[in-house]
């Protein structure tokens, strides 16, 4: 991508792949029966939507840019010939779409070397899309967005996953909220990374946190936190929080707040 006009292409087409996986994604929706779930591991369902899906966002990046890497939810890694990686995400909230809640969405992100690019964040039942191009701002169906304005965490509302794989990160977790319940406006758990991140984009929603997840989960929807003016860190304040298992993303005025009170329940060696 060399120049403004290669990258306009490059976001028209892409946009459109990401519609066309999603009316997919919707025409499945109407008609899924829980039977067609398999299990990666014992709360991790998969299906041939997420697949298909994903199959057909692989196919179309890669002809947006050949030679490009992968780091995908089902499909594992490959690596880039071209200093591009798209990290990909083709049904986010996979629990939801298999017990028939609306609230899922595709995640499709762009890297060049280590820095993303591009994110686009696609909530497939609402046709709502988000998208963010670093240095050029976060977008919602065209319309610029930004975080929102509320300053003190009491009136802030927070978002949070629970943790899958560890005990000691639910233990932690449950420490966290406990706090968080009696120092916020509330305490939401939806079940889409992508989306968290792309309401607290959006103003919706101050602040999320969450344990142990991928970049694919997260990679779109951090960029987009911070096009709109947010603020994106692990649990010490720092950058790694894409492959860090650790992330802290607010609207950027309840940050110090956020952070402190997850820091004050984080005992040595977890
Ligand atoms: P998924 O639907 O693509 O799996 C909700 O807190 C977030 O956690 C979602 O983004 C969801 O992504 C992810 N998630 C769900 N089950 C998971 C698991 N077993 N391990 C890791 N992440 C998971
Ligand atoms: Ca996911």
């Amino acid at each position: 991508m060399h120049t403004d006009t290669e990258l306009t292409r490059l976001t028209a087409q892409l946009e459109a792949l990401i519609r066309q996986t999603g009316e997919f994604i919707r025409r499945e929706f109407e008609h899924f029966s829980f039977s067609k779930v398999n299990y990666k591991d014992i709360n991790d369902p998969v299906s041939y939507v997420d697949v298909s899906a994903e199959n057909m966002l692989m196919e179309g990046c890669n002809k947006l840019l050949p030679g490009s890497g992968f780091i995908n939810e089902e499909g594992g890694e490959i690596r880039s010939e071209n200093g591009f990686t798209w990290i990909i995400d083709p049904l986010d909230g996979t629990t939801n779409f298999t017990h028939g809640v609306p609230h899922f969405s595709i995640s499709v992100a762009l890297s060049e070397g280590d820095e993303v690019k591009l994110g686009y964040v696609y909530h497939v039942m609402l046709d709502e899309m988000y998208m963010a191009a670093r240095g050029a701002g976060a977008f919602l169906n065209g319309r610029p967005i930004r975080a929102s304005g509320l300053e003190k965490l009491k009136t802030s509302l927070v978002v949070t996953g629970f943790p899958y794989h560890r005990k000691a990160w639910l233990d932690l977790h449950l420490r966290i909220l406990g706090d968080l319940v009696d120092r916020s406006q509330g305490v939401r758990r939806l079940g889409s990374a992508a989306l968290d991140l792309a309401y607290v984009a959006c103003g919706r929603l101050e602040g999320y946190f969450e344990f142990g997840l991928s970049p694919w989960d997260l990679a779109a929807g951090a960029l987009l936190v911070q096009e709109a003016g947010g603020t994106v860190s692990d649990f010490e304040g720092g950058d790694n929080y894409l492959f860090g298992k650790q992330i802290l993303a607010t609207n950027g005025h309840i940050h110090v707040e956020l952070l402190e009170l997850i820091q004050k329940r984080i005992l040595p060696g977890q």
